[in-house]
């Protein structure tokens, strides 16, 4: 006789957790609600013939940056980074460290969420090489770079 009794207890447990599961999983939900994936162009400087974009996706309080550069040379590691300011107006000291594109590609987790470098004043930057860093290859102002039509622009790869 006692043990329907412990089933329901059991099962009445493991209801609890899955509740609290479900809810912890909204919350997190909630928490990148309005932050979507947002593609950023970046421009060729100095006549690079090295353009492309950069993909920034929330990551919670993080956010993944990954750069998509065309024409970019082959087995040649090339600086990037977020900086301050615009690609017209940049301040050449680094605020976060990218990984270095290598034919074309870098993927980085940067320790600030997608909001913060939506608001900040930052540009995305590609340096020609470790050699040449002070030669700007590529850039694109965050800012700007979050409209929602920027994001169809799917053809480019
Ligand atoms: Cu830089």
């Amino acid at each position: 006789m006692k043990l329907p009794v412990i089933a329901a207890l059991v099962t009445g447990i493991a209801m609890g957790g899955l509740a609290f599961a479900q809810d912890k999983d909204k919350a997190s939900k909630k928490k990148s609600e309005g932050a979507k994936t947002v593609t950023v162009k970046l421009a060729q400087q100095n006549k690079s013939k090295e353009s492309g974009t950069a993909r920034l996706t929330p990551a919670g309080d993080k956010t993944k940056v990954e750069l998509n550069i065309k024409g970019a040379p082959k087995g040649v590691s090339q600086p990037a980074h977020i900086h301050e300011g615009s690609c017209a107006k940049l301040d050449p000291k680094p605020k976060y460290a990218l990984s270095n594109v290598v034919d074309g590609k870098s993927s980085t987790e940067v320790p600030v969420d997608i909001k913060t470098l939506m608001a900040g004043n930052l540009a995305i930057n590609v340096h020609k090489s470790a050699e040449e860093a002070k030669v700007y290859v590529a850039c694109g102002d965050i800012k700007g770079g979050g409209s929602a039509k920027k994001a169809s622009k799917k053809s480019e790869k």
